[in-house]
């Protein structure tokens, strides 16, 4: 019995190291402030849920870090179906909702944490797929969100990618940096009401759905309502970036949001 008991806890040990190293177990070390450390910090540095604390952050919190090509990176968003709701209140939005491994939001209070102090700059990647099996990126220089009293106002310097500068729009006056983040129940999208053609809209919510730093709507929007295959075009409430599939919406099969220190 000393003996099985023993070989037990040798295999927890063994377990807790194991998920100390790949950080993807409970063990909640502080960790690094964000994605980009990952490799000092672990000797064997895949991709995968790590823990990670924003210098000046009250807690440490689970993020996905994504080893690419150019950087590792934080994923702050991604959005692949419909089985995790996008359709949240303030709260959920400012606390971050859904699964680090997949679908999921990391929380705007996260978010201004790690991009707000103006001495550090970081890059901002928007990853798209279709249903055709195609794929485009939008990159932004400069990405900061402010803290809640500006309604966590996005600023995305110089725009570089496949995609279009979604952002900015494809439309003019409908310009999304500088605005602050929207929720259907905190509004702050410019409209009281916008006139579209013959259509009055007080809420961009209530049109696209999702929370997002809606000015007059605009023209990128990834938090809206997932679409299926066939069934993904035209919807005012999908997954879209209007300079890369418009003008009638093109909900995207899948999106991600990553960030990087530059
Ligand atoms: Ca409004």
């Amino acid at each position: 019995m000393g003996g099985l008991l023993g070989w037990s806890e040798l295999m927890l040990a063994l377990l807790l190291i194991f998920s100390m190293q790949t950080g993807s177990g409970s063990v909640n070390a502080a960790g690094p402030p964000d994605c980009s450390y990952i490799r000092t910090f672990s000797s064997n540095g895949a991709s995968g849920v790590y823990s990670i604390q924003p210098e000046g952050f009250r807690f440490s919190f689970e993020a996905y870090c994504e080893i690419g090509e150019n950087g590792i990176w934080t994923v702050i968003q991604k959005h692949t179906g419909g089985a995790v709701d996008f359709d949240r209140e303030w709260a959920a939005y400012k606390n971050g909702f859904g699964f680090p491994s997949w679908d999921h939001w990391l929380g705007l209070e996260k978010i201004s944490a790690m991009t707000k102090d103006k001495s550090k700059r970081w890059k901002l990647r928007v990853d798209l797929w279709d249903f055709e099996g195609g794929s485009a990126y939008a990159e932004y220089e400069d990405f900061r969100v402010e803290d809640e009293s500006t309604n966590y106002r996005l600023s995305v310097g110089r725009y570089s990618g496949t995609a279009g500068d979604a952002i900015r729009g494809a439309y003019p006056g409908v310009d999304q940096n500088g605005y602050g983040f929207s929720t259907f129940d905190h509004d702050s999208d410019g409209c009281d009401p916008c006139i579209f053609g013959d259509i009055a809209i007080n809420a961009c919510t209530d049109f696209d759905s999702g929370g997002w730093w809606y000015s007059k709507c605009g023209s990128a929007s990834l938090n809206g309502e997932w679409h299926p295959k066939g069934n993904n075009i035209g919807w005012s409430s999908g997954l879209h970036w209007l300079t890369w599939k418009g003008p009638a919406p093109y909900s995207a099969k899948a999106t991600r949001m990553m960030i990087t220190p530059m």
